[in-house]
């Protein structure tokens, strides 16, 4: 098949999921078009079933702001004629899906009839789908899609809450390729975790895009009150809107020299594989797709009970759960963790077995039957 994939190109779970999606198709003989406004950050490898097309708004003093859905559907339109796609996956709804659209109609006028389908992944939902600026957009692009995934039962239940829906929605969780997570694709990182961690210490670790909804001055909490029981560093890597905050509790709660920001990093793999224990405290989280990449790594998780994490994490066997904000209960279910080391193996070849059921294999055959499904 010849599929057209529009995403965001950032380090955001969306953005990951629909790049691995990308290049493990290509890999399988399918020609996959990723369009977007930058590269995509995981798409850093040359493969010959893979084309990049790059949205180039239109700048003109007039807009206050540049009309980036236009040029984005004239680019989509451009690309199904050219590329003769079969079909077009778009990766969170805001403003791809409305995009998608409104492309599929400027085709009809081209005697083309190209279906596409609309993955939902979170805040384009329980976040910024809902709000009345954009909620009659959603519902109508989400109704006419031809075919909606979601990454998680929890966003599906929101789906239908909060919008209404007409349509059949799908749920294919995300997934995780456990060849890029594997200990001999980290040899040499030795050397770091003793830089890091110069006297054993426990590493925990945090990958985000560093956005109010991870709630990280949790983590900061929990870790000042874990590393005065279990000598701990803290490894925090992204960057958002939250770090300079993040900052200034550590200095605040004094535990600065065991906290090291790495900001945005290429490989979440490098740091997983030298960590002890992942935390994902997040407000809201349709999935959670950098606990399912810790897991995969052999990492337990710490999280909140929000949204998909319950489907992601199991409690008392990959990690713990605990009610959104809830620091105390946090730093009890780390410490039962980490102070003991035959209970830390443990957690660790769970989180590892755990994480085989959301392997590539099992799910890349579910989003190739929507497909088949749309263009029969
Ligand atoms: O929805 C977002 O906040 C952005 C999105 C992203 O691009 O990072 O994250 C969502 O999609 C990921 C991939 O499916 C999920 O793993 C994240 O849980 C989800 N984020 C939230 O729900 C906050």
């Amino acid at each position: 098949m010849k599929i057209g994939i529009v995403l965001y190109p950032t380090f955001g779970g969306s953005g990951v999921v629909a790049t691995e999606l990308g290049k493990a198709l290509a890999r399988k003989g399918h020609e996959i078009h990723f369009i977007s406004y930058n590269q995509p950050v995981r798409l850093n490898n040359f493969h010959p079933n893979i084309r990049y097309h790059e949205v180039r708004p239109f700048h003109y003093p007039l807009f206050d702001y540049q009309p980036y859905e236009l040029a984005l559907t004239s680019k989509i339109v451009d690309v199904a004629r050219y590329e003769n796609l079969d079909l077009l996956h778009v990766h969170y709804a805001i403003p791809h899906a409305s995009a998608a659209y409104f492309a599929q109609q400027i085709l009809k006028t081209h005697d083309l009839d190209i279906p596409f389908v609309t993955t939902l992944h979170g805040t384009d939902i329980t976040l910024v789908g809902k709000h009345p600026s954009f909620e009659p957009v959603i519902t109508f692009s989400i109704n006419n899609s031809n075919a909606v995934t979601v990454v998680s039962e929890s966003l599906k239940n929101d789906t239908l809450t909060h919008f209404r829906i007409k349509k059949d929605i799908k749920v294919i969780p995300n997934f995780v390729e456990h060849s890029m997570y594997t200990k001999e694709n980290s040899k040499g990182l030795e050397r770091k975790k003793v830089e890091i961690a110069p006297n054993g210490e426990k590493i925990i670790s945090h990958i985000s895009n560093f956005r109010r909804v991870k709630r990280i001055e949790d983590i900061v909490r929990v870790f000042a009150k874990v590393s005065a029981k279990v000598p701990s560093k803290l490894v925090l890597a992204g960057d958002g809107p939250e770090r300079y905050k993040i900052e200034q509790l550590c200095g605040e709660l004094k535990v600065c020299h065991n906290v090291e920001m790495l900001g945005n990093v290429q490989s979440s793999a490098d740091l997983l594989s030298i960590s002890d224990l992942f935390m994902l405290p997040s407000e809201t989280e349709s999935f959670g797709l950098a606990a399912l990449e810790a897991l995969a790594s052999g990492v337990p998780v710490i999280s909140s009970n929000a949204g998909g994490l319950p489907e992601v994490n199991k409690h008392g066997y990959s990690g713990f759960l605990s009610e959104v904000g809830d620091i105390e209960d946090m730093v009890t279910n780390t410490l039962k963790i980490l102070s003991n080391d035959e209970d830390l193996a443990q957690f660790k070849q769970n989180a590892y077995d755990h994480s085989l059921n959301y392997q590539l294999d099992k799910i890349l055959p579910e989003y190739e039957k929507v497909y088949e499904e749309v263009l029969a």
